[in-house]
């Protein structure tokens, strides 16, 4: 009999908060590779461990988020929501946008001006969405939105929305049948901490009901000048080069700390250098392009295992939850290879191929 997939709301509804009567607005999300790296794993030197990329980054918008979006905006159209509004760093919006386009919503977006990777911006106005760029950061975007949402009809699509919480966690569920089990570790890159909140969620519904065995400790990962939940502080003023976690005061700050705490895991940062470092080897060494921020997870593998933090003989998985066209600019600037411009002419051609 042949299997035709529908989505990840059809393919896990019954851990869904769906009903028959919820319209799906689906764009067949879901589903993405665990991919084994085996040369990134010996390139850091881990030891007989097996590591795994859930590459996240080959949504139908290029992020993780349109697993959380088809829940929120499937349940926005079953409430009778007309329009909807988020702030975002860029993928946000850019999910947001599509789900709308498709579900016939207005789609609102605040996103600080100048911060927002190229690639989702022009998602974000192919889709038709309202674009309304502001003089500040994503924390003060997110302020406003929430005040937006309250004073108008308009539903809030960022993961404070529980529904996006709910439709993130598959991404755990299709980690456990792929592998069989649970993996040890689980890294990730943490910026408004949705996604490690979601992913805890998912793992622990599965041991509770048996599917694993293990929940895996969640080892999440904040870029070092926006590091609220390390440094135990909001930052005002966020920096990193990875400007999708450029956030400084994590909407799920406290369930991020209870992933962590619960879980035996750990949150700690990484520099920018880290993430550069990172970004680079993981396209080099197993040809998989992400985005800078989500190259966090692999560069918080790297510093736990200097650290000592990574056992021997365990497995491991990391998120990379956007896809690096999203960012041509970034990947151009610290490219692993540089253009050669020549002269069409053979000579000039062979000489520049260095053979
Ligand atoms: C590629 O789009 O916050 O910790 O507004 O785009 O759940 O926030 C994006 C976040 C990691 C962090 N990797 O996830 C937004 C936004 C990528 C991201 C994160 C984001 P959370």
């Amino acid at each position: 009999m042949s299997y035709k997939y529908k989505g990840l709301i059809e393919e896990y509804k019954s851990y869904l908060p769906v009903s028959e009567k919820t319209p799906v607005v689906s764009l067949l999300e879901g589903k993405t590779p665990l991919i084994e790296a085996k040369n990134l794993a010996s390139k850091i030197g881990l030891k007989n461990c097996k590591l795994y990329l859930k590459y996240d980054g080959l949504n139908p918008t290029g992020s993780f988020k349109d697993r959380g979006m088809t829940m929120a905006v499937s349940k926005a159209v079953e409430d009778g929501a007309k329009a909807i509004i988020c702030a975002s760093t860029g993928n946000t919006s850019a999910s947001a946008a599509a789900y709308a386009a498709k579900s016939g919503l207005k789609c609102y977006v605040l996103i600080p001006d100048g911060y927002i990777a190229m690639g989702k911006l022009s998602q974000a106005m192919m889709y038709g969405a309202c674009i309304i760029a502001i003089d500040g950061n994503f924390d003060e975007a997110l302020e406003m939105v929430l005040d937006i949402s309250k004073n108008y009809p308009i539903k809030l699509v960022n993961s404070l929305n529980p529904y996006r919480i709910e439709g993130q966690k598959t991404a755990s569920f299709e980690i456990i049948e792929d592998l069989g089990d649970a993996p040890d570790y689980h890294f990730i890159p943490v910026g408004n901490a949705g996604n490690i909140t979601a992913y805890f969620k998912g793992f622990s519904e599965w041991y509770e009901l048996k599917k694993s065995t293990k929940i895996p400790k969640m080892m999440g990962y904040e870029a070092l000048g926006a590091a609220a939940i390390v440094k135990g502080e909001r930052i005002l003023k966020p920096e990193t080069i990875a400007t999708a976690i450029r956030i400084g005061n994590p909407a799920s700050w406290e369930k991020a700390e209870n992933a962590r705490d619960k879980s035996n895991g750990t949150i700690d940062c990484v520099t920018d250098d880290e993430i550069i470092n990172a970004y680079k080897m993981i396209a080099q060494n197993e040809g998989i392009f992400c985005e800078p921020s989500s190259a966090a997870s692999v560069a918080g593998l790297i510093k736990a295992n200097n650290m000592g933090l990574v056992q021997e003989n365990t497995i491991i998985t990391c998120t990379l939850t956007g896809n690096g066209l999203k960012d041509p600019d970034n990947a151009i600037k610290y490219g692993v290879s540089q253009v050669h411009k020549t002269k069409c002419d053979i000579n000039e051609i062979v000489k520049n191929m260095g053979i």
